[in-house]
This record gives structure tokens, C-alpha cells and sequence, in this order.
């Protein structure tokens, strides 16, 4: 594992850790740990419910010290106190971030252009109770007077993923009578897949789009009009049947939602901030209001503790730090994150948008062009299930991953002994990565020599370990939001805006341009490059040739 001697910024708290990184790169967890017999009781944190240890990184009491001065240097506190005021800190769409009013307590107060935002914030909320109550009661019922059984929530990217990974992470605390299914892909197949079986007259679509004008959200919407319509015979049905959730009422009223049966959020929420808006009424349709309560008063608690512990206490900030200790100094490209919990299994690619959309970046927020290393690629899946497939890389592979690992004590199903052998697995696999296997070890245990090369393993890749009581809707809140402002942490480091997303633009107007060329009856004139020119004519060869 080499270092690629990564450009850095010249300011003196990194130049700083430069220095450090020279003396420190080559020591070795085991080193580490057998000159400090109390490390595993030091280098640990607590907040929210979140227990973080975090000693199985390569690093010193000293790395952290500096690290810690990296992001005093940055103004961190400034900048955290800036967004949780509702600044305009996301500058290039001159844009409030205020994710946080979304969880605030009644009471408080956030001032955005010269109005306090929370009031807002909760009457949405009521309403979004007072319509899931009616839903899960049956009090509100379909245009033949049957009850709602199947819930879709159309939406992408931000208007999804969290609503799909918070679903899948509580299904326990949900109503097993009502069935959730998410269409996010403008592939049909995804619609297709997601009505079959359904009866219209039970099926309640929630349309989740901020803007209301996305593309794949829109096709998937105008689809399941049609097709409810076609089931049920009659165009009034739609008013039974749909519900928005959108930034834009006359978007939502132009497709023919009765804004009645809007539930709004603000332009100060971005989409992958956005789970805890009026984009979780799929959520608290499934879980109920009282967990979805639950939920917000996690966030909440990760949001005081975020503002109130110190740097060096400080679950996201530390959590921070580690990244940019390997994605700047050791020239890491990826993290890992592997829940050892089944109900997670969206939690990673929830995560890949949270952090890759965010901190995605090659501009500075001087509009300057960045010359050093910004947000990581994340990825993941469940444990064990990487344990018998990309595990092996991790350990003998010649990559540096840092992994998160993310467990908890109390299972759900008391099935046998599954949740003592998933933890032990848990526990095992960072105890393996941290400290490897040596020659000695291998002598020792009589590998024969030919095989010893082979069965050596290096160890001192690091993870942290993140142990929480249980899965609830609490700890789920929490987890977010630890992540949201580990995001934000590595933002305000890297002196980036991680609440833009223009590459995402891009791609929709690129697209845009080309639908009518793939459509159109006569040959198109392109005036691409030529490998799109001659792939767009082999399209739509292939796609009229008779079958
Ligand atoms: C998230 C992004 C993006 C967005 C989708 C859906 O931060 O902005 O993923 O959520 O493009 O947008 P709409 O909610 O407007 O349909």
C-alpha cells in the first residue's frame, strides 16, 4: 500500500500533518496497540446512542491532536454554526441548508430570509400525521371505497433512496398490512414489476419530487395515472389515489394532484438531505406517526451532539477526520461500509449518495480549481454476505479501504443463535483486519512453508466500529444524521459546497436533447461526437429490426 504522494493545500495545519504522516505511515496496529494497553478503552466516543471506537486506525493520540487542528483551521465552528442558522452556505444556488429545522423542536426558532422556518416545518408534519393516521386506520379509502393496502412511492435519487433505505431498515416497526413498493428507474421494468399483482383500487401512489419536473419521476407518474385510470375506469380516481410531495404546487396541480393532498417541503432542503422532510411520508405511512417521531428525535440528538461535543468527542467530526486522514495522507480512494444488520441493506447505497453527491467536487468555494484528493468512492453491503465475496481484497488485496463497521447488540428475530454468530463475525473480521496473520503465527500453527506466502495477511487496515443498543427508529435517526455531518465536516475540510449537484444537471440535459433523435420517425441528423452518432444509429436499428 503506497502513499501517492497526494498534493496538498499549503496551508499550515496540513503541511503539519504532512510532516506527521512521514513518521507515523509504516507503524503498525499491532505495534500500536501492544504499546498501549488501555487503547481500546481511549480511542472511543459516545453520542446519541452511537458508540463509536475508533482505535483500529492508523493513527496516534498526536494524528488526532493534529487532525483536530486541521479543522479548527478550516473554521469549522463556524461554518457548523452558520448552517445550523440557516446562512446561505450553499453558495453556488444561493441556497440556506437547514436539514436540521427539519428535526428542530417545536419551539425553536431558524430564521430564513427574515421567517422562522419551524412553524412551517411542523404544520407539514401534522398533516402528514393526521393523513397517515386516516390511511393506516382505513378511514381514508380508494375511489370504490376500499381501504389502501399497496403504497408506491414514485421518486429518485434524493426522493428515494432514503425513503426506500428507511423502509427496508424499520420494517419491523411497519404495518405488515400495507405493502410498500418504490419506483424510482424510468427502465418500465421498474414500474411494471412494482404493480404486479396489485389491485388498483387498494393501491395509493405517492409522487415524491421536490422540482416535479424530473424526468424519470414524471414518465413514472404519467404511466401509473394511466394505468390506475385504465384499471378503474374512470379519471376521477386519480384524486383517491395520488398524493405529492413537491416544492412545486403548480407543477403538482398541473399534473392534477388536488394540492389539498400536497405535502410541501422547501428549496432549503436538498434532495439527499431530504428523508426526514415530507419525502418520509412513505415512511411514516409505514411506521406511523409515533415512530416516525422516534426517527426525527434521533436526528436530533446527533444534530445537539454535533453542536455541543467537543472536536475530540465528536462522533461525525472524528469520523471526519479519519477520512480525510486516509483519502489525503495515505491516498485511499474508497470506504467501505458494511452494516452487520440485514435491515440495513440499502444503508450503503443511501450512503453513496449522501457522500458522493455531496463532496463529489473539483472547485473550491473561491471557484478555484482543487488540486487535492475530495470525497472518497463508498461502497458496500451487508455483512457476512461481503465477508464470502469482495472481502478478500480488503484483507490481502493491495488497496487501502478503510471500512466502517456498523453492528448492534439487541437482534429483532430471536432465531436460534443467528445474532451471536453475525456478531461474532462482526468482531472478528476488524480483529483480523487490524492485526493480520504473521509467518511466525503461520509457523506456529504448522502451515506447511509453501503455503505460508500465501496465507500471510498484513493486517493494519483500518476500520472503526459503530455499536449501537438496537435498530430502532432512534438509532436510525442518529445514524443519518452522524453521516449527514461526517458529509458536512468533510465539506467545510475539503472548502468545498457539498449541497450542489451540477454533474447531476448535466446528465439531464444531455438526455433531453437526445429523446426526440432515438423517437423520431425520419433518420436523425446527429451532431455528436461519432461514437455517440454511430451508437445512436445502431439503436435504433436494433430497436425497429423485426423480432
Ligand atoms: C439530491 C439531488 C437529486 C434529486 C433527484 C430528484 O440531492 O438533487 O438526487 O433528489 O434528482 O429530484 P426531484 O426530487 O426534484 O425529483
Amino acid at each position: 500500500m503506497s502513499n501517492n504522494e497526494v498534493m496538498l493545500p499549503p496551508a499550515p495545519a496540513w503541511q503539519a500533518l504532512a510532516r506527521h504522516y512521514h513518521q507515523v505511515k509504516d507503524m503498525h496496529l499491532r505495534q500500536l496497540f501492544a504499546a498501549d494497553a488501555e487503547r481500546g478503552e481511549r480511542m472511543v466516543a459516545e453520542g446519541a446512542g452511537l458508540f463509536l471506537d475508533y482505535s483500529k486506525h492508523r493513527v496516534t493520540g498526536e494524528t488526532i491532536d493534529l487532525l483536530i487542528k486541521l479543522a479548527e483551521a478550516s473554521n469549522l465552528s463556524e461554518r457548523r454554526a452558520a448552517m445550523f442558522r440557516g446562512d446561505k452556505i450553499n453558495v453556488t444556488e444561493q441556497r440556506a441548508v437547514l436539514h436540521v429545522a427539519l428535526r428542530a423542536p417545536k419551539g425553536a426558532q431558524i430564521m430564513v430570509d427574515g421567517a422562522n422556518v419551524v412553524p412551517e416545518v411542523h404544520e407539514v408534519l401534522e398533516r402528514m400525521e393526521a393523513f397517515a393516521n386516516r390511511v393506516r386506520s382505513g378511514a381514508w379509502t380508494g375511489h370504490t371505497g376500499k381501504r389502501i393496502r399497496n403504497v408506491i412511492n414514485i421518486g429518485i435519487g434524493g426522493s428515494y433512496l432514503g425513503p426506500e433505505m428507511a423502509y427496508l431498515a424499520l420494517r419491523e416497526y411497519s404495518d405488515r398490512a400495507l405493502n410498500f413498493r418504490f419506483i424510482a428507474n424510468v427502465d418500465g421494468a421498474a414500474f411494471v414489476e412494482a404493480v404486479q399483482g396489485l389491485d388498483a383500487q387498494e393501491t395509493l401512489f405517492v409522487v415524491s419530487s421536490k422540482t416535479f419536473t424530473t424526468l424519470e419521476t414524471m414518465a413514472n407518474a404519467r404511466t401509473a395515472r394511466a394505468w390506475l385510470v385504465d384499471q378503474l375506469g374512470n379519471e376521477a380516481a386519480v384524486a383517491k389515489h395520488f398524493v405529492a410531495v413537491s416544492t412545486n404546487a403548480n407543477e403538482v396541480q398541473k399534473f392534477g394532484i388536488d394540492t389539498a393532498n400536497m405535502f410541501g417541503f422547501w428549496d432549503w432542503v436538498g434532495g439527499r438531505y431530504s428523508m426526514d422532510s415530507a419525502i418520509g411520508l412513505s415512511t411514516m405511512l409505514a411506521i406511523g406517526p409515533e415512530n416516525y417521531r422516534a426517527l426525527l428525535a434521533g436526528f436530533r440528538a446527533m444534530d445537539e451532539h454535533f453542536l455541543e461535543a467537543p472536536f475530540a468527542h465528536n462522533l461525525p467530526v472524528l469520523m471526519a477526520l479519519l477520512t480525510v486522514w486516509y483519502n489525503n495522507f495515505f491516498g485511499a480512494e474508497t470506504v467501505a461500509v458494511l452494516p452487520y444488520a440485514q435491515y440495513l441493506a440499502r444503508f450503503p447505497a443511501y450512503l453513496q449518495q449522501l457522500q458522493m453527491e455531496s463532496n463529489g467536487k473539483s472547485t473550491d468555494l473561491q471557484g478555484q480549481r482543487i488540486t487535492y484528493q475530495t470525497g472518497p468512492v463508498i461502497w458496500g453491503e451487508p455483512g457476512t454476505d461481503g465477508q464470502h465475496s469482495f472481502y478478500q481484497l480488503i484483507h490481502q488485496g493491495t488497496k487501502l479501504i478503510p471500512c466502517d463497521f456498523i453492528g448492534f447488540a439487541k437482534p429483532f428475530n430471536h432465531l436460534a443463535n443467528h445474532h451471536d454468530l453475525l456478531m461474532a463475525n462482526f468482531f472478528a473480521q476488524t480483529e483480523a483486519l487490524a492485526f493480520g496473520k504473521t509467518l511466525e503465527e503461520l509457523e506456529r500453527e504448522g502451515v506447511a512453508p509453501a503455503q505460508r506466502p500465501f496465507r500471510i495477511f498484513d493486517g493494519n487496515r483500518p476500520t472503526s466500529t459503530i455499536l449501537a443498543e438496537e435498530l430502532t427508529p432512534f438509532t436510525l435517526g442518529a445514524l443519518v444524521a452522524l453521516y449527514e455531518h461526517n458529509v458536512f465536516t468533510q465539506g467545510v475540510i475539503w472548502d468545498i459546497d457539498s449541497f450542489d449537484q451540477w454533474g447531476v444537471e448535466l446528465g439531464k440535459v444531455l438526455a433531453s436533447r437526445i429523446i426526440p433523435e432515438l423517437e423520431s420517425d425520419k433518420e436523425p441528423d446527429l451532431h455528436h461526437d461519432s461514437s455517440t452518432n454511430a451508437l445512436i444509429r445502431r439503436y435504433r436499428r436494433l430497436r425497429h429490426a423485426a423480432r
